[in-house]
């Protein structure tokens, strides 16, 4: 699934320019598609004979060869980038409960997953069912709570979210805060908008297995979206 997630700004425009190079390369470059392909692993071989070009196909071709020494070198690395991040891009279910729907917070608490750099990839508005409710927390059905936890999950409206990010499973629990609001730090979700352990307005994913199993309860596969986010190069690289 990883490797699906991450459609990262280095694939897009590493792919762009490989494209684009190879257009150019097929007007004005001995070799075309084959050469600019071959150049990504190696430059050897594709420097255009100036010789065989009028003076203005000269400065045209050194030109496109000036840019492609640039951009070939960078979409090659660019690839290698989206590798590396396809690795580490997950997924989580985050849900706004009904409790967080109806006191108007669904904005506060989907700007803070936004602002943090997490992308959403999938959102819905839902009444569960009760027994929808029992499937979602099939792991607390031994709890004395279970019951009225059901009964509330379906009382109302609920925001179903799909958030993807480096770390967004571990790093979204942290944003939430602790179970009971009472224990939450301030700065969290529920350490900032909530009172109760039974009121505490939102869920998250406790784990890669649940956030799996989570997803799939919630969304069909092509409700969520891969897309690239244009902030990403702002919100990922290394130095
Ligand atoms: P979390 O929502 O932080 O993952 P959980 O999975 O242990 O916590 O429990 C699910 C929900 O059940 C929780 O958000 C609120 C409710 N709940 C948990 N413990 C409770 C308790 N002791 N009394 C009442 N409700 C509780
Ligand atoms: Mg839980």
């Amino acid at each position: 699934m990883s490797s699906q997630i991450c459609r990262s700004v280095a694939s897009r425009a590493a792919r762009s320019i490989l494209s684009a190079y190879s257009k150019q390369s097929s007007r004005s470059i001995s070799g075309g598609r084959a050469a600019a392909a071959a150049a990504t692993v190696s430059l050897r071989g594709v420097v255009p004979s100036l010789a065989a070009y009028g003076r203005e196909e000269s400065a045209n071709a050194s030109r496109a060869w000036i840019s492609g020494l640039f951009a070939l070198p960078a979409a090659a690395y660019m690839l290698q980038e989206q590798e590396a991040c396809a690795a580490e891009m997950e997924r989580t279910f985050i849900a706004i409960k009904p409790d967080g729907v109806q006191r108007g917070l669904i904005a506060e608490i989907i700007s803070r997953f936004e602002r943090k750099g997490f992308k959403l990839v999938g959102i819905k508005i839902l009444v569960p069912s009760k027994d929808f409710a029992q499937k979602h927390y099939h792991d607390l059905k031994e709890r004395p709570f279970f019951n009225g936890l059901c009964d509330f999950l379906s009382s109302g409206p609920v925001i179903g979210m799909v958030w993807e990010g480096e770390g967004v499973i571990k790093y979204g629990r942290k944003l939430i805060g602790a179970t009971d609001p009472q224990k939450s730090e301030p700065g969290t979700i529920r350490g900032d908008l909530a009172v109760v352990v039974g009121r505490n307005i939102i869920h998250g994913s406790d784990g890669p297995e649940t956030a799996k199993d989570e997803i799939a309860l919630w969304f069909k596969p092509e409700e969520l979206v891969n897309y690239t986010n244009n902030a990403e190069k702002w919100i990922y690289g290394d130095n």
